[in-house]
């Protein structure tokens, strides 16, 4: 049962595809990217804890690179976002939407709340894949939290 378990755990190590995400939509270089991939059984894109993978880059350029080495083959969905002050939450604006920009895989946007899961979700097969995503003001404004009073706790980014 143990050999079986670590042979099934060589197996997803090695399968591994690697996924590029190119983020871009940046006003100015300043402050971090955050970047969080979900699978389909994760409350995405409201609890980062339950994240597959969570990556931050410093904004230096107009468009940030993150290489991921780690998800076997399978369907994600991801959110990121300009965390321009750097203090790890996305910032809301006292009504609800974020105040810092969004972005979401296959820039889905969502209407009255964030876009679901199947909205936002790609295929990463056993072919390496490049996917962009823009933290687009128009997202932004149509990000309305569904946990208003506890979005900095929910939205808090633990790296
Ligand atoms: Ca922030």
């Amino acid at each position: 049962m143990i050999f079986s378990a670590m042979l099934l755990m060589t197996c997803l190590v090695s399968q591994a595809t690697q996924l590029t995400v190119n983020i871009t939509g940046f006003e100015e270089r300043t402050g971090e990217a955050r970047l969080a991939v979900f699978g389909p059984g994760d409350s995405f894109p409201m609890e980062i804890d339950e994240a597959l993978y969570k990556g931050v880059m410093t904004v230096d350029a107009d468009t940030l690179v993150f290489t991921i080495d780690s998800l076997a083959p399978g369907t994600y969905a991801i959110y990121a976002y300009h965390d321009r002050d750097m203090d790890g939450e996305l910032d809301m604006h006292w009504y609800g939407p974020p105040s810092e920009k969004v972005g979401v895989s296959n820039n889905a946007t969502g209407f009255a709340g964030p876009p679901g899961f199947d909205d936002a979700s790609f295929l990463l097969g056993d072919e390496p894949l490049v996917l962009g995503i823009c933290c687009a003001e128009e997202l932004s404004s149509r990000f309305e939290n569904p946990y208003r009073g506890e979005s900095h706790r929910r939205f808090q980014y633990h790296t």
